[in-house]
């Protein structure tokens, strides 16, 4: 709402900053809209930023204006602010963190320019070579779904015999491995990546707990293995202590369901398929 104070014995006088929250106001700048599925953990990465942020944003399933938003990929999370679309998860983190809510809430980046372009390393990192535990691919037009993963994550899922399924877990905890370093080293003694607070790398990563959980679950393999990566287990418990994980993350129990229910359907189309090329 517009203030107005009067100075003493003066005219009445405008509060600038009240006044520049009106105008936002009227022109919708702070309208967020966020284009996402449950559970991908790409679309959670926002949700937590947001979160982090103090900001709240209307979650809106996918649908014609996904297509419209990010007609290169078709992939959610698409975050819309005041009608402008901004798609690709790592992209949408750097613009909630940088570009635009810079002052809201927690600084999610480092000032330090150097330790800036590493959080950015290793968010790279996390992304191209180390988590994924799986993606949707979501066919929007025939509603056919299917899986990729992000190597290494395929042979432990994938595998035809038990050897390419180790071999797939071998390299999973390998890249855990190198991110135990990586918290080493950016963490300075304090128990997140981004030091005493979450940054960059914590949400990153952080989306990826409940699907490396019900990994877990499903696999019986111990990824995050407090004996193995000492602090990375510390981190995911207080990871999982702060607010905004605690509202936003995916039930473990939900996903496992969830991904055996998906597991099912496409072994059932698969077949499907294999019988209608047969006859
Ligand atoms: N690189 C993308 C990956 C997003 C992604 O894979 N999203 C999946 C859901 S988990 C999706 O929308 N898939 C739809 C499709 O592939 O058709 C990002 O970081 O935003």
């Amino acid at each position: 709402m517009r203030e107005r104070r009067k100075e003493p014995g003066g005219e009445e006088k405008i509060d600038l900053n009240a006044r520049m929250d009106e105008l936002a106001e009227i022109a919708g700048w702070d309208e967020l809209k966020l284009l996402g599925t449950w559970p991908s953990p790409f679309v959670t990465r926002v949700e937590l930023a947001l979160a982090l942020k103090g900001l709240s944003q209307d979650l809106v399933g996918m649908s014609d204006l996904l297509l419209a938003s990010n007609p290169v990929h078709k992939k959610v999370p698409v975050l819309i602010h005041n009608g402008k679309p901004i798609c690709e998860s790592r992209i949408i983190l750097e613009y909630i963190i940088d570009e635009v809510f810079p002052v809201d809430g927690a600084a999610l980046l480092p000032a330090d320019p150097y330790d800036w372009a590493v959080a950015r390393f290793w968010a790279a990192y996390i992304d191209d070579k180390a988590m994924c535990p799986f993606a949707i691919t979501h066919a929007m037009a025939d509603n056919v779904h299917a899986v990729h993963f992000v190597a290494p994550w395929a042979p432990m899922f994938k595998g035809k015999t038990e050897e390419e399924k180790a071999e797939g877990i071998k390299q999973i905890l390998a890249a855990v491995e190198t991110l135990e370093g990586a918290l080493k080293g950016c963490s300075k003694e304090k128990p997140f990546f981004g030091g005493g607070t979450v940054g960059l790398v914590d949400i990153m990563l952080g989306a990826h707990i409940p699907g490396v959980r019900a990994t877990e679950v499903l696999t019986g393999a111990k990824i995050f293995n407090a004996a193995i990566t000492p602090l990375l287990a510390s981190w995911t418990e207080h990871f999982g202590e702060l607010d905004a994980p605690k509202k936003v993350l995916p039930d473990v129990d939900g996903m496992v369901e969830y991904v055996k229910r998906r597991h099912a359907q496409w072994a059932a189309a698969g077949a499907a398929a294999a019988a209608a090329s047969k006859s």
